[in-house]
C-alpha cells in the first residue's frame, strides 16, 4: 500500500472525525483523517466568537467510550465555553495518539469513486491525492458558513467577522460601535456576551427566536466528584431520551394538567438550567398547535417581564413560530441587554437594510456608523459542506445533483450510488436533532463495527441499496407530517435565504427521536445488514 493510499480516509478532525480515526485505528486500519484547519476541534476550533458554549450539560458533551478518559478529565463549569471544549479534545486527540494520524490544513475538493478498484480517489485543493477505500465524512453539519446576500459587504472599511471565522487573536470590542446580523443560537450568545462591554450595540434582528435561560454555572470539586461516580446513570439517562439529553419530557399533555400546576412546572423548567425548557415538557408541545400557542403564551410573558420597554419587547417575540419549532437558543442575560441604554434592536423588516457602506450599515431610513460588523448569519446547514465537494459516484453520478432537491440517503449513513462512503454524522441521521456526540457515538460504533465485518470477509465494496434508500426517505418524510418543527422555516428544514435554492422545505433530518434510530440500526446490524449491497 502506497503512502497515500489508506483503507479509510475520514474527511474532519471534529468530536466525530476524532472518534472514527480511534475506532477505525483499533481495528488496525491504515487510516488517515484530512482536515482543512491547522488542528482539531471542528467546531471548536473554529467559533471562537464571545459567548461561544455549550447548550448541552458540559457532562454529557463528553465521549463516553472511554472510563479513563472520563475519570481524567474535570469540567470547569455546566455549560463549558468553546475554550475549554478545545482543549478537551485536544487532550483526547492527544492521549490516544490520534494527532500522528491528522493532515491538517488539507482543504478536499473532490472525491470520486474508482469502479476498477472499487477505492476513493481524493483530491485536495493543492492538488494532493489520496486513494482509500472507505471514504468517511466528519464534516459538520454547521461547517459551511455563509454571509448574508446584503450589497456590499466587502465595501466596509472597519472589522467585519462571521462568527465562525472569528479570529484566534483577541478583538477588542471596548469602546466599540458595534453591529451584531442575526438572531439565532450564535447571535444570542454574542450579544449577551458583549452587551455590556461595547459603547454602542445595534442588533440587527429579522425573525426574533424563542429564547430561554442557560442558567450557567462553575462545578464545584464536589460536584464533579459526584459527576464523575454517576457518569453511567447520566449516559443511560441519555440514552433512554429522543433528544439525547439528560431532560426526558412530561408524559402529560398541556390540557390535562391545571394550570396552576402547569404555570408551577412551566417556572420550574424556565429556572433550571439547559435545555429541559425546550424538551422536558409536556408530550404535546412541540404536536399539537394549541399546546404550544398556550406555552408560546407563557414564555412571552417571560420576554415581557424581562424587556423594560414594551415595543422593543413586542419585537423579540416571534409571531410565525411557536417555541420550541426552531432550534431554542440558550441565552445569559440576553434580554436584558436590550435594557442598556447603548443597545438598539432594529426590526428589519420595518426599516430593512439596503445595504453596507464603508462606514457602516445603510437602511431604509438611515445611515449607521460602526467599528465592527459582526455576522451572526449561520450557515449553509447540513449539506453544505458536502456540497462544497465535488463528490463523484458510479456512472460519474454527483452527490450534489442527486441532492438538488434535498438530501436522499440510506439511514443518513450512506447513499446509493457511492458505495464505500460513509456519512458519520449526514443528513437524515439522528444527531442533528438530538445531543451532538452521543447520537454520533453510536453511529460512528455502526459504521465502524460495519466496516470490520466487510474487513474480516474480505468485502471491499458496499453500497445501500436504492429501495431501501426510498423506504428510508418516505420514512423519514413520515415525521413531518407530525412534527411542529416541519412548519417552521430554518435550518432544521433547509432553509437559508442565502444560498440560491434554499426557499423550499428539504427532509433534513430523521425526527423519530434517537432511541429509535439506534434500534433501526442495530436491527439492520442483527439482520445481515439486508439494507446493503456488497461485492
Ligand atoms: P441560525 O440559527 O441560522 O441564525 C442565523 C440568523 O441570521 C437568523 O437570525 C437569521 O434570520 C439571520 N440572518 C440570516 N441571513 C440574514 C440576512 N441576510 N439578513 C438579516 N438576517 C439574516 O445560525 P446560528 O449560527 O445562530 O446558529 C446555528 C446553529 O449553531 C445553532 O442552531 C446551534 O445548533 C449552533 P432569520 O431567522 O433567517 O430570519
Amino acid at each position: 500500500m502506497s503512502d497515500n493510499t489508506h483503507d479509510a480516509i475520514i474527511v474532519g478532525a471534529g468530536v466525530c472525525g476524532i472518534y472514527m480515526l480511534y475506532r477505525l485505528l483499533n481495528l488496525g486500519l491504515k487510516v488517515k483523517v484530512l482536515e482543512a484547519a491547522d488542528g482539531p476541534g471542528g467546531t471548536w476550533h473554529w467559533n471562537r466568537y464571545p459567548g461561544a458554549r455549550f447548550d448541552s450539560e458540559s457532562y454529557t458533551y463528553g465521549y463516553s467510550f472511554s472510563k479513563e478518559l472520563l475519570e481524567e478529565w474535570d469540567w470547569s463549569e455546566h455549560f463549558a465555553a468553546q475554550p475549554e471544549t478545545l482543549r478537551y479534545l485536544n487532550y483526547v486527540v492527544d492521549k490516544f495518539s490520534l494527532r500522528d494520524h491528522m493532515e491538517f490544513d488539507t482543504r478536499i475538493k473532490s472525491a470520486q469513486f474508482d469502479e476498477a478498484s472499487n477505492q476513493w480517489l481524493i483530491t485536495s485543493d493543492t492538488g494532493e491525492q489520496y486513494r482509500s477505500t472507505y471514504f468517511c465524512t466528519a464534516i459538520g453539519m454547521l461547517s459551511a458558513a455563509t454571509l448574508p446576500r446584503i450589497q456590499g459587504t466587502s465595501d466596509f472599511l472597519g472589522e467585519s467577522y462571521h462568527t465562525y471565522y472569528w479570529p484566534k487573536e483577541p478583538v477588542d470590542l471596548e469602546n466599540k460601535r458595534v453591529a451584531v446580523i442575526g438572531t439565532g443560537a450564535t447571535g444570542v450568545q454574542v450579544i449577551g456576551a458583549i452587551a455590556e462591554q461595547v459603547k454602542q450595540l445595534t442588533v440587527f434582528q429579522r425573525r426574533p427566536n424563542w429564547c430561554a435561560p442557560l442558567h450557567n454555572a462553575p462545578i464545584s470539586e464536589g460536584e464533579m466528584q459526584k459527576i464523575k461516580s454517576s457518569y453511567d446513570e447520566i449516559f443511560a439517562k441519555c440514552q433512554s431520551t429522543a433528544s439525547g439529553f439528560i431532560h426526558s419530557h412530561d408524559t402529560r399533555s398541556v390540557k390535562e394538567v391545571p394550570t396552576e400546576e402547569k404555570h408551577a412546572f412551566w417556572n420550574k423548567l424556565y429556572n433550571s438550567p439547559g435545555f429541559g425548557v425546550w424538551v422536558g415538557n409536556f408530550k404535546d408541545v412541540l404536536v399539537d398547535p394549541e399546546a404550544n400557542a398556550e406555552y408560546s403564551d407563557f414564555i412571552a410573558n417571560k420576554i415581557r417581564e424581562r424587556v423594560k420597554d414594551p415595543i422593543t419587547a413586542e419585537k423579540l417575540i416571534p409571531k410565525d413560530h411557536g417555541f420550541g419549532t426552531r432550534r431554542v437558543p440558550l441565552e445569559t442575560r440576553y434580554y436584558e441587554a436590550y435594557n442598556l441604554d447603548h443597545v438598539r434592536l432594529v426590526d428589519i423588516t420595518e426599516n430593512p437594510i439596503e445595504c453596507i457602506e464603508a462606514k457602516g450599515v445603510k437602511t431604509a431610513q438611515e445611515l449607521m456608523e460602526f467599528d465592527v460588523i459582526i455576522y451572526a448569519t449561520g450557515f449553509d446547514a447540513i449539506t453544505g459542506a458536502f456540497d462544497r465537494i465535488d463528490i463523484t459516484g458510479v456512472d460519474g453520478i454527483k452527490l450534489a445533483d442527486k441532492w438538488k432537491d434535498g438530501p436522499i440517503t440510506c439511514f443518513g449513513v450512506q447513499v446509493a450510488g457511492f458505495p464505500n462512503m460513509f456519512m458519520l454524522a449526514g443528513p437524515q441521521g439522528a444527531s442533528v436533532a438530538s445531543n451532538f456526540p452521543p447520537a454520533i457515538e453510536a453511529a460512528v460504533d455502526w459504521a465502524a463495527d460495519f466496516m470490520e465485518q466487510l474487513y474480516k470477509e474480505g468485502v471491499d465494496r458496499v453500497e445501500a441499496d436504492a429501495d431501501a434508500e426510498s423506504e428510508w426517505q418516505e420514512y423519514v418524510k413520515s415525521f413531518y407530517e407530525t412534527s411542529l418543527l416541519a412548519g417552521t422555516q430554518s435550518w432544521f428544514t433547509g432553509y437559508n435565504s442565502n444560498v440560491e435554492g434554499h426557499d423550499k422545505l428539504r427532509h433534513m433530518i430523521y425526527l423519530g427521536g434517537a432511541p429509535a434510530y439506534r434500534r433501526i440500526l442495530s436491527e439492520a446490524a442483527d439482520n445481515g445488514y439486508p439494507q446493503f449491497k456488497t461485492r
